[in-house]
C-alpha cells in the first residue's frame, strides 16, 4: 500500500486521491446493450440461451419454486440456520424502526397538509451469484421490502452449475416468504425486470449489487423504462481513520475483510502516525497468507493506500474528501468526531466495531452508496421501498384564507385558469355549489 503524508498534499492531489473510476462498466456497455434487446425481443427463451452461454447451465425450467427451495435449503445446518435468524431478527428491527407516520400539519387554519407512506407495488431484487454467493444480501434487501409491504417480490439470482441456487439463498427466500427465486443472472436479469418476460414480471424499482454488467445494465434500464434503481453502484470500499489508540491486529484485519470483496474494492488507512500506518501494514502481511482469497486480497491492496495525517481532524477532512461507503473510527474518543461526518454510508465506531457486524448481523442494512456517491445518497432502507404521497384538505375557513395569495401568485405568473380555479371558489356566486 502507498503511503502518503497529508501535508505533502496539495488540493488537487488530494481531489486525484479521491477518485474513484465512475464508469469502469462503460466499455462493455455494447455487450449489455445487446443483452438487454434479446430479452426484450425473445423474453423467456433468451434467458433460457443465456442461461446456458453465460451461466453454463440448461435449464429445464426458469424458476424454483417454495418445494424446491425447501429441498435446497434442507442443507442448512441448525447452527448456520440459528445465525440467519439471529441476522433476520436484528435487520427486522432496526428497519421496523424506520417505519414512523408524519403528523398532519395546519399550515393556515383550514389548511392542513401531510404525508402518508405506500409501498412500491413491484420490486425486483438482485441477488449476485459469483465469486461470492451472498445470502445476507438478500436479507439486507428482503427484509425491508417486506416491512414497506410491497406486494411482489420478484427475486432473480444466476443458476449454479447445477441449475439452482446455493442452499443459503433458499433459506432466506422461506425466511422471507418468498416462494420462487427466477434463475436469471448478470445483465439479462436486470432486463428481464425492467421489461418483463412471460414468466418474470416487469417491475417498478430494481435493488442490488452486482458485477459490472449487472451494474451498467441497471443504469441502461434506469433511462429507457419506467423501472427506477436503487442507486448507483460501483466497487465495495471501506476508509478507517485510526489514532494511537487502535489496535493494528484490527485495523488490519478491517482493511483485509474488504479487500475480499474484489480486486477493484478500495480499503484505505488515514492514520496519525508513521508508527501506527508501520504496525498495521506488519499486521496486514502476517494476516493475508492465510486468506483463502488472498490473491483477490493482494490485488485490491494495490489499488489501495494509507495517508499519514497530524491530527483526526485532519483525518475526518480526508475521510470527507473521500465520502466513503464504510467509515471505520479506529479511535478510543470515536464521540468527539461523530459530529463532522458529513460524507459516508455507514459508520462504525470505536476499536470492537468491525464493518463485518454491520455487514451481516447489527442491523444496519449494507447495501450502501459507494464511488463517492455518499455525497449525496443514503443507503438502502425502508424508505427505499416506499413512495411518500402527500395529501391536503381545504375547509371553507380554509379557502378564504389562502385563497387571496393563490390568486395573487397565479396573477403574477399570468396564469390565470390558475387564479379563477381558486376565484370560483371564493365568489359568492359560485362557491355555495
Ligand atoms: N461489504 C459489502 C456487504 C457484504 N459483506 C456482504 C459481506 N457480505 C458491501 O457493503
Ligand atoms: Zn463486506
Amino acid at each position: 500500500m502507498k503511503t502518503y503524508n497529508y501535508s505533502d498534499l496539495s488540493k488537487s492531489d488530494i481531489q486525484s486521491l479521491v477518485q474513484r473510476n465512475i464508469d469502469p462498466a462503460n466499455e462493455i456497455r455494447g455487450i449489455v446493450e445487446n443483452v438487454i434487446t434479446k430479452v426484450k425481443e425473445h423474453g423467456d427463451s433468451a434467458l433460457l440461451d443465456f442461461a446456458l452461454k453465460f451461466d453454463k447451465v440448461e435449464l429445464e425450467k426458469l424458476y424454483l419454486d417454495k418445494e424446491e427451495l425447501e429441498t435446497i435449503a434442507s442443507a442448512v445446518t441448525a447452527e448456520q440456520k440459528a445465525a440467519l435468524e439471529i441476522a433476520y431478527n436484528n435487520i427486522y428491527k432496526f428497519h421496523a424502526a424506520q417505519v414512523k407516520a408524519e403528523d398532519k400539519v395546519e399550515t393556515m387554519p383550514g389548511v392542513s397538509c401531510w404525508r402518508e407512506m405506500r409501498p412500491i407495488e413491484k420490486v425486483g431484487l438482485y441477488i449476485p451469484g459469483g465469486s461470492a454467493v451472498l445470502p445476507s444480501t438478500f436479507l439486507m434487501l428482503g427484509i425491508p421490502a417486506r416491512i414497506a409491504g410491497c406486494h411482489e417480490i420478484v427475486v432473480c439470482s444466476p443458476p449454479q452449475k447445477n441449475g439452482k441456487v446455493n442452499a443459503f439463498i433458499a433459506y432466506v427466500a422461506l425466511l422471507l416468504g418468498v416462494d420462487k427465486i427466477y434463475l436469471a443472472g448478470g445483465a439479462q436479469a436486470i432486463a428481464a425486470m425492467a421489461y418483463g418476460t412471460e414468466t418474470v414480471a416487469k417491475v417498478d424499482k430494481i435493488f442490488g449489487p452486482g458485477n459490472q454488467f449487472v451494474t451498467r445494465a441497471k443504469t441502461i434500464v434506469q433511462s429507457t423504462t419506467t423501472t427506477a434503481i436503487d442507486m448507483p453502484a460501483g466497487p465495495s470500499e471501506v476508509l478507517v481513520i485510526a489514532d494511537e489508540s487502535c489496535n493494528p491486529a484490527y485495523v488490519a484485519a478491517d482493511l483485509l475483510a474488504q479487500a475480499e470483496h474484489g480486486i477493484d474494492s478500495q480499503a484505505i488507512l488515514v492514520c496519525t502516525s508513521q508508527k501506527i500506518a508501520e504496525e498495521v501494514l506488519a499486521q496486514v502481511e502476517k494476516q493475508v497468507p492465510v486468506l483463502p482469497r488472498a490473491e483477490i486480497v493482494k490485488q485490491a491492496l494495490d489499488n489501495s493506500y494509507i495517508v499519514i495525517t497530524n491530527t483526526l481532524d485532519e483525518a475526518m477532512q480526508f475521510s470527507n474528501a473521500y465520502a466513503p461507503e464504510h467509515l471505520i473510527l479506529s479511535t478510543a474518543n470515536w464521540q468527539l468526531h461523530t459530529a463532522n461526518i458529513i460524507n459516508a454510508g455507514s459508520v462504525f465506531l470505536g476499536n470492537l466495531t468491525p464493518e463485518s457486524a454491520g455487514d451481516y448481523a447489527s442491523g444496519t442494512n449494507h447495501t450502501l452508496p459507494t464511488s463517492s456517491y455518499s455525497r449525496a445518497y443514503s443507503g438502502v432502507s425502508v424508505d427505499s421501498f416506499v413512495k411518500k404521497i402527500t395529501f391536503q384538505h381545504i375547509t371553507p375557513d380554509g379557502i378564504k384564507n389562502i385563497g387571496p395569495s393563490v390568486e395573487i401568485l397565479a396573477e403574477l405568473e399570468g396564469l390565470h385558469a390558475h387564479k379563477n380555479a381558486v376565484s370560483v371558489r371564493l365568489s359568492p356566486q359560485t362557491s355555495a355549489k
